[in-house]
């Protein structure tokens, strides 16, 4: 984030290979990622998905990268947590790539992650055309950005999407060994499966030669208790802030219609005193204090 460092987890730490996986917690603006930092959360993803749906953007590309950017910077300055970021396929080929990675680095990112697909991509549980990249020439967009982003901190997830196109472990195997010889810090092997089991043959095989990120969205109902004893490093919770978002506001706006008031649904929302505290309203009153009538 924007300040200062004491007592932060690195991104880089938290991918490391732990007795028990990482959590990272999606937000899509500033709000959710303070909201995830003090629920205790030490990493965040900023979520495709989750940012296109905020923007009114469908998640195939239809927002800019600076778009993109500028809500990560949002979210840096507002969080001191790190952020991956989504960085869908790259905006392009290695010269996109390595110009987001660069930018969303100095805007405030901790890494990024970019999957094997092309641009515009399109979200992994829409449709069955998922057409991967050629794997040399996706290795050339992960080499580009690790030879222009020089920031030793700053990660690079590699994101395999062989399994959600169709493919076979062969295939995602293959991919991720070709990622990891290109410079990935981590692999992020994806599946549209609603159970675990081909995330864990791939971690099986993989052995950990580089950590694993998965996105258990679809096999929700798997313990983590799995993930650890499969070695997985990091478990993206990818878009569950604004999911709930949508049901807490779809549930106040039918309540407020059909109650026709709010006299009801005062104990059901938060207080304004919980934003004023999310959004440090007491230090704007310290500084005041200090600065615009001191003593
Ligand atoms: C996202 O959160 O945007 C992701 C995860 O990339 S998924 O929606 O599963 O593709
Ligand atoms: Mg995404």
């Amino acid at each position: 984030g924007g300040n200062a460092s004491e007592g932060v987890t690195t991104l880089r730490d938290l991918i490391r290979i732990h007795d028990s996986p990482s959590f990272l917690m999606e937000a899509h603006d500033a709000l959710s990622a303070v909201i995830a930092e003090r629920a205790g959360f030490k990493g965040l993803w900023a979520s495709g998905l989750s940012i296109s749906s905020s923007l009114g953007y469908r998640d195939a590309n239809e927002a800019s990268w600076s778009e993109v950017a500028d809500v990560v910077e949002r979210m840096a300055y507002a969080a001191r947590i790190p952020i991956l970021v989504d960085g869908d396929s790259g905006f392009g080929n290695f010269n996109n790539a390595r110009l987001v990675a660069g930018r969303l680095r100095k805007r405030g990112a901790s890494g990024i992650c970019i999957e094997d697909k092309a641009f515009p991509k399109m979200n992994s549980f829409i449709s069955d055309r998922h057409p991967l990249a050629d794997i040399e020439e996706f290795c050339g967009r992960l080499r580009a950005v690790k030879d222009t982003v020089l920031d030793p901190d700053f990660v690079l997830v590699a994101r395999i999407e062989a399994l959600i196109a169709g493919h076979g472990q062969d295939e995602a195997l293959d991919r991720a060994h070709a990622y990891a010889e290109a410079g990935a810090d981590a692999i992020l092997i994806h599946s549209r499966k609603s159970d675990p089991t081909e995330i864990l043959a791939f971690a099986g095989s993989w052995q950990n030669r580089l950590p694993v990120v998965i996105v258990p969205t679809k096999y929700f109902s798997t313990p983590v208790a799995e993930y650890r004893a499969a070695g997985i490093s990091t478990v993206i919770w990818a878009n569950h802030n604004m999911r709930a978002a949508i049901a807490a506001m779809r549930n106040i706006c039918n309540r407020i219609i059909h109650e026709g008031g709010i006299a009801g649904i005062e104990p059901d929302i938060a207080p304004l005193e919980e934003l004023f505290e999310l959004m440090a309203y007491d230090e704007l009153a310290a500084a005041e204090t200090r600065y615009l009538w001191p003593k």
